[in-house]
């Protein structure tokens, strides 16, 4: 699935999860820490508002307008391959990247797997650690703002839950977070992890 390796002097962390399971949170307080740490970064959430195919799906994501369900897929993997190239800039020259979102949603979620095999195979760029909030529907159906997104909803959530677990096991690159406990006591996890393999 991966592109060649490069040069890489940043370092890409990826955070994944169904909807609401926290991601967002967790990702002001690491890019806080960061700072904290002098450590230049930037956040990058998909679908992203950087590309055509990024800013349709987000309005799509809000009911604003209709896409064609055999293109829906095809616009979030349109939106990461356009991005994958300005990862790779700020990587080679040391730009810490966190990603809300990655290729891994495009397989939990997607309705099919062709766009994948034929597209962004061989031109995803690795990341060097991913997060995944494991909470399931159940425990994030009463949370705020909940169904407030076209996706949101039991079936596609059950769903996506299971093919994380699946494309997830095994991976020593994954950190799977237990995500049903406090705010704080999940991002000192996080920041161990972070500081435990790349801060010296
Ligand atoms: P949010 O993370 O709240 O902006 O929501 C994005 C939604 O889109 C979420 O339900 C996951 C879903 N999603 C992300 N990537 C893909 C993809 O490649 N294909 C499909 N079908 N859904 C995706």
């Amino acid at each position: 699935m991966y592109t060649k390796e490069f040069d890489r002097k940043g370092r890409l962390i990826c955070f994944e999860g169904i909807d609401r399971s926290g991601k967002s949170s967790q990702i002001e307080i690491l890019s806080l820490y960061l700072i904290m740490k002098n450590i230049p970064h930037v956040v990058i959430k998909f679908p992203t508002n950087e590309t055509y195919p990024g800013r349709e799906i987000n309005k799509f994501l809000k009911g604003e307008i209709f896409i064609n369900p055999d293109k829906v897929d095809l616009y979030f993997t349109s939106d990461r391959l356009e991005m994958y190239g300005e990862i790779k800039r700020l990587l080679e020259e040391g730009t810490w990247i966190i990603c809300d979102r990655y290729v891994y949603s495009g397989i939990a979620y997607g309705n099919t797997m062709i766009y994948f095999n034929t597209l962004e195979f061989g031109k995803v760029i690795r990341p060097d650690l991913v997060f995944f909030m494991d909470v399931q529907y159940e425990d994030v159906k009463n949370r705020k703002d909940f169904g407030k997104e076209l996706y949101e909803e039991k079936n596609r959530l059950e769903r996506a839950y299971k093919n994380f677990l699946k494309l997830f096991e095994d991976k020593d690159f994954v950190k799977i977070i237990d995500g049903r406990k406090g705010i704080r006591e999940i991002s000192e996890e996080i920041e161990k992890e972070i500081e435990g393999i790349f801060i010296k």
